[in-house]
């Protein structure tokens, strides 16, 4: 049957209506795509008009061309207009499933702390840095010559046995001592710029079977200071003021004899318990007094040894346990807890960080 030019135009226009009410009616863009296929697409309506153009006197054709893209032009806009609705609903549902309270505390991050030793580390730095002190670092592989030789501990000399090490050969060895970073360091020091002062803190090793008190591995560090005139009474008066800064104000020093073959005299140094005041309790061991570290004046040898002219300069050294100084600080039995790695022990110091 073929139908006129009206007909046509009439059906066109009340496709588009169709089209327009089930495009306001479609909930999503699932719905959309099916109505723009079953009113574009192949087996449409539309496209069986289209078929009709054929049929038409010539001058017909263009007012059903004209009818055709009127409705290709709304449909595509009030596809477009519900495509943009339905997309601004979708977001504001969402939005509203997503209330976001600001005034909520927020979650803190975790943040590790630094290990004790390396706090008590530092804080003896910043103490000697002060002091215009250097901070040298040594190696901890060290060369026989340097650690025992030069320290005044020629080959099978008794007091080697004092620090038995761990040989990787017969010259070389993970250090006993940081002391070995005295002999490196007078060797490069210039006068002409000033006295040599230094600390130099790092890892040691002994072969010392561990206990309470005892490690196979542990930190020390070395004081090195050499100038002209320098006496005992400034290495009491600098390790007075150290033991102030780490134990408390009220603290006093005692210096008792001892030996060190690197340096003569040699003294060890004791301070006040700090938990007794010096009257006497468990952990002085009832003596009032606990010792913290070995020292005395440079061995002339070792000066001459390292081309420094003893005639000429004077020097003081001393060696102190960090391990030691930690314990003794926060009242730790057991020097093993340092290296444990339980939690439950490193995160009771904190230190400023948290
Ligand atoms: C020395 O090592 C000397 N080099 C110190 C020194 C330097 C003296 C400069 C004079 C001048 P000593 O062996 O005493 O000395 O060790 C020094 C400190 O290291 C001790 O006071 C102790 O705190 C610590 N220490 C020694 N052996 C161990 C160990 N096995 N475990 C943990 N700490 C240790």
């Amino acid at each position: 049957m073929t139908q006129s030019i009206e007909e046509l135009k009439q059906q066109t226009e009340s496709l588009l209506q169709e089209a327009i009410s089930q495009i306001a009616a479609a909930e999503d863009s699932q719905m959309l795509n099916t109505i723009r296929v079953n009113f574009t697409g192949k087996k449409s309506e539309l496209n069986n008009i289209s078929k009709m153009m054929g049929k038409l006197d010539k001058d017909q054709k263009p007012e059903l061309g004209k009818a055709i893209s009127g409705f290709h032009a709304n449909f595509n806009q009030h596809l477009d207009d519900k495509i943009s609705q339905l997309k601004a609903e979708e977001l504001n549902k969402k939005l509203a499933g997503e209330v976001l309270d600001v005034t909520l505390p927020g979650k803190t991050p975790k943040v590790g702390t630094k290990h004790i030793l390396t706090q008590t580390r530092e804080e003896i730095e910043t103490f000697f840095l002060g002091l215009g002190y250097q901070v040298v670092d040594g190696p901890e592989v060290e060369v026989d010559l340097y650690n025992f030789e030069k320290m005044n501990l020629p080959k099978n000399h008794p007091a080697r046995d004092m620090q038995d090490t761990f040989y990787i050969d017969q010259e070389l060895l993970l250090r006993t001592h940081t002391s070995p970073v005295q002999a490196r360091t007078m060797e490069k020091h210039d006068f002409s710029k000033g006295p040599l002062k230094m600390i130099s803190p790092g890892k040691v090793f002994r072969r010392d079977d561990d206990d309470a008190t005892h490690s196979h591995q542990f930190q020390q560090v070395e004081g090195l200071v050499v100038d002209k005139s320098i006496k005992l009474s400034d290495l009491k008066g600098t390790l007075l003021a150290f033991s102030k800064a780490m134990f408390g104000e009220e603290t006093e020093i005692r210096l008792r004899p001892s030996y060190f073959p690197f340096t003569e005299p040699s003294v060890e140094v004791d301070v006040t318990c700090f938990k007794c005041h010096g009257e006497g309790c468990p952990m002085c061991k009832h003596t009032g007094w606990i010792e913290i570290l070995g020292a005395g004046m440079v061995h002339p040898d070792v000066l001459e040894m390292s081309g420094i002219d003893p005639t000429e300069y004077s020097g003081f050294a001393f060696g102190l346990g960090i391990e030691r100084v930690a314990m003794l600080r926060y009242n730790i039995d057991d020097i093993r807890h340092f290296y444990q790695n339980d939690l439950r022990f490193l995160s009771q110091f904190k230190g400023g960080q948290n």
